[in-house]
């Protein structure tokens, strides 16, 4: 008998499409979309889907694919063939076009199914947000952020994101864009320059020259032109190798809750890439699942309508147990949860390489130097202050 039961006066829904899972990047590819069945598994081993409604979205069509991205890209990405790559007499790659075919954004079997897949889990999040049937929508299948209008990037071939986000804004006045990934979101910032209806937040590992996109300094927060709308309604948090729980939640606490008090959005996008937890492959943060949870249960408490996104994450048992800890967030149950990983977990021995009682909320693993200082991280939310006191609404 589960203990879980349905939050009372508010509904959360769960969007889940079970054939993205089946599509692979590569066999060393870092992106394992497998990582979504492990999450599921574990959102079902704790009885959580008894307490949402849950949805299995069809894939977004080719029009509405076409509100964000170019007919040219989007032609090409539905008609390439992935094998054999194929090169011109110079032995160039010619499907590097719209930077497609390299290993960040390898060709695949199935990929404009998968891209269209991801694409309509957002959206069927947006639009339950947008007629009131949720007020916490769950899309761990999207949330790829680097994807820009015309090119693939980083992993990411169409922006989930930013289709979801136009589809608000249809209803919505004000978005809040908040990205916990490792990495800039940079697609969703450069969808959104323009206007001052959409404000970007991400917090991310910032270092040019040596981690990618390279984009998102502090000093980077929209047009320059004071008098393109966008204007200061770019914000970015760079940061070091190794920053903890009690320094990410206290800046998170500080630039999000200022932002909420100047812009005063009407719904909000949480982009929660799991690629910022310790011990990930790519990523270099400290933080734990209570830490990267912490930012969730925060920007619920905001009271305001919310779809969560999913995004990185390279090691598949740590992403699960940091979306399966935040969806118990969103149900408000995360207090009841056994934190002993269920036996009945179809991927159990995923989380037996740990321990014989393997912990939901413990990331075993090697912490990484800390090269966030108290002073640099107050020079931030100084300057996020300083930003936001040109914006007014
Ligand atoms: C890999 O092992 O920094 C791709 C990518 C494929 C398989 C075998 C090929 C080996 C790490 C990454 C060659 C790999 C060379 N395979 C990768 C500048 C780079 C050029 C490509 O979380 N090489 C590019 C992208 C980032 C770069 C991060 C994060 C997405 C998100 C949202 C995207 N690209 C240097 C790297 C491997 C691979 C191993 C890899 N790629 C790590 N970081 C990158 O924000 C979903
Ligand atoms: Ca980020
Ligand atoms: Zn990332």
């Amino acid at each position: 008998i589960s203990n879980i039961t349905r939050p009372k006066g508010y509904n959360v829904s769960f969007h889940y499409q079970p054939e993205m899972e089946k599509h692979h990047f590569g066999q060393t590819h870092p992106m394992k979309p497998w990582r979504l069945t492990l999450t599921k598994s574990l959102v079902m081993s704790y009885g959580m889907n008894f307490a949402m409604d849950n949805y299995t979205p069809r894939a977004a069509t080719y029009e509405e694919l076409r509100d964000f991205h170019t007919q040219d890209y989007l032609d090409f990405l539905a008609t390439v063939a992935p094998e054999p790559v194929p090169r011109d007499l110079d032995n160039h790659n010619p499907d590097l076009k719209f930077n497609l075919g390299g290993s960040d954004c390898p060709l695949f079997e199935g990929l404009f199914d998968y891209c269209s897949m991801s694409g309509g889990v957002s959206l069927d999040a947006a639009r339950k947000i947008c007629n009131k049937e949720s007020d916490i929508a769950i899309a761990w299948g999207g949330g790829l952020h680097h994807a820009k209008k015309s090119e693939a990037s980083g992993f990411c071939y169409i922006n989930d994101i930013v289709l979801a986000i136009l589809q608000l804004l249809r209803h919505h006045p004000r978005v809040l864009y908040i990205d916990i990934d490792v990495h800039h979101g940079d697609g969703v910032e450069e969808a959104f320059f323009s206007t001052d209806r959409v404000m970007t937040c991400s917090f991310h590992k910032y270092d040019p020259l040596n981690f990618f996109p390279g984009t998102g300094g502090l000093d980077d927060n929209g047009p320059k032109n004071e008098h393109n709308p966008g204007a200061h309604h770019a914000i970015n948090v760079p940061l070091n190798d190794g920053i903890t729980d009690e320094q990410y939640a206290w800046l998170f606490q500080s630039v999000i809750g200022k932002i909420v008090e100047k812009f005063r959005p009407t719904a909000i996008c949480l982009q929660c890439g799991a690629d910022s937890l310790a011990g990930d492959r790519i990523g270099r943060f400290n933080l734990q699942v209570q830490g990267h949870g912490a930012c969730v249960e925060y920007v619920k408490g905001l009271g305001l309508p919310m779809i969560i996104f999913g995004g990185g994450g390279y090691t598949p048992r740590n992403v699960a147990r940091a979306w399966a800890y935040e969806t118990a967030v969103a149900i408000g149950c995360q207090g009841r949860i056994d934190p002993v990983i269920p036996q009945h977990t179809v991927w159990r021995e995923h989380f037996r390489q740990e321990s014989l009682l393997p912990s939901l909320e413990q990331i075993v693993g090697e912490p990484r130097q800390n090269r966030n200082t108290q002073k640099r991280l107050q020079d931030v939310i100084q300057h996020v202050h300083e930003q936001l006191r040109f914006v007014n609404q």
